[in-house]
């Protein structure tokens, strides 16, 4: 059910709102010039580049990670992060810093949807590491990962901007560091990227996109102006370039690990722009456009009840699902595709006046091998796609019932 994380993280798709705040000349310059610290070359990987201007508390988190990873060459890390582009960008920054120590490292994005890493859990034994670090994952993430490798993962370092929760699963010592440990801006507006290149030093560029990916532009934005100076970058291709990093994340999941070695492997934003990366995105533009259009020309939509059904491209339905809904904020879309055995479909309405996610479990009801739920603007199920009109009949009668049309009651508060 990749609805959950579309819904939690819908900010994947509204990419206009970031434009408008970076290109805004009112971004808060809050407690910035603290943390400002990397003025030396940020491209470079070497710890001494960190400008020696840290604060005390960043330098004592950075010497207790190392003091816990204890490298030396050779030494293996594994490194579980994950699977959007603040992941993308602290995994990849850390390698670069592992791998200058001389370290062994191979990075494992988390979905959290599927509950699996980007190479087999097989994979993940041969490496053998002798030390995790976790990157960007809410600890009950961290939990359900050591719960499903046991103590494959040994002695374990979470660096995470989620709120704290408890970490079970494993019986090895552990390290978790989170904002709050060194910093005291807002958890939520330092990105795990950021908070890899203050602590270890890394690239900049590459930590921009998963600043702009976790919407915290604004507490960062001298920092973004400068990466874009430096490279000589408009706004505009910034923003472009994470969209590819989003793009490919979310959209072509099975191409994360091959990404990741791409921006392992290149010292400015370049390559991105030539690779194949940036042609799928644009390709993948191109077809939700298309799509679009057949979206308004050929969606089955029921007026009694407010639904609009249509089947598309697979890999397409969550976006054109969330575009859509968010042009016809009044109607339940439900975008299907199938791409293996099951349909799957990306159910969303913005006006919060109907529980996509009840929905979702009412037009399963009484389908065998069915999974659905979600969200109150954005659900998702799935079903063998011969239940595919006992799905759409179960979905109108669950509106009829409903009544989305009728008076407006505020019986569901916002999204929780
Ligand atoms: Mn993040």
């Amino acid at each position: 059910m990749s609805e959950k994380k579309s819904s939690l993280k819908s900010k994947k798709s509204v990419s206009a709102p970031k434009k408008a705040a970076l290109n805004s000349k009112k971004g808060v310059a809050s407690s910035k010039s603290k943390m400002n610290f990397n003025k030396s070359n940020g491209n470079s990987i070497s710890p001494q580049s960190v400008s020696v201007k840290k604060n005390s508390l960043i330098i004592t988190a950075a010497h207790k990670i190392k003091d816990f990873l204890d490298l030396d060459p050779g030494k293996r890390i594994a490194i579980v992060s994950d699977n959007d582009a603040d992941g993308v960008s602290a995994a990849v920054q850390l390698r670069i810093y592992l791998e200058a120590e001389r370290a062994v490292a191979m990075i494992f994005y988390y979905d959290h949807y599927s509950n699996k890493l980007s190479y087999p859990k097989q994979t993940f034994e041969q490496f053998a590491p002798e030390k995790t670090v976790f990157l960007d994952l809410a600890d009950a993430f961290v939990s359900r990962v050591l719960s499903d490798l046991g103590n494959l993962a040994g002695p374990f370092i979470s660096i995470d901007h989620h709120q704290r929760e408890i970490i079970s699963g494993n019986a090895f010592k552990s390290l978790v560091i989170k904002p709050s440990s060194f910093s005291e801006i807002e958890s939520s507006k330092y990105p795990a990227s950021k908070m890899v290149f203050d602590l270890f030093g890394g690239r900049d560029w590459i930590c921009a996109f998963g600043v702009i990916g976790d919407f915290a532009f604004d507490e960062w934005k001298e920092f973004l102006l400068k990466v874009q100076k430096k490279y000589k970058l408009s706004s505009k291709k910034l923003f472009e370039l994470t969209e590819i990093i989003e793009c490919i994340t979310s959209q072509y999941v099975e191409k994360i690990n091959a990404l990741s070695d791409l921006l392992s492997a290149s010292a400015t934003p370049k390559r991105i722009l030539e690779s194949e990366f940036r042609g799928l995105k644009k390709l993948f533009d191109a077809r939700l456009k298309i799509l679009k259009e057949f979206f308004y020309k050929e969606a089955e939509c029921f007026d009694d009840v407010g639904i609009c059904f249509f089947k598309c491209d697979n890999r397409f339905a969550s976006k054109l699902s969330t575009i859509i809904s968010s042009e016809n904020q009044s109607k339940t879309v439900v975008i299907f595709e199938q791409p293996g055995d099951f349909i799957k479909c990306s159910i969303r309405r913005q006006d919060h006046k109907v529980n996509c996610g009840e929905l979702a479990k009412a037009a399963i009801m009484g389908i065998s091998n069915a999974g659905g739920g979600g969200h109150i603007p954005a659900a998702g199920a799935q079903f063998p796609p011969e239940f595919f009109e006992q799905f759409k009949k179960q979905a109108r009668m669950y509106l009829l019932n409903k009544s989305p049309l009728g008076p407006i009651k505020q019986v569901y508060s916002k999204q929780s």
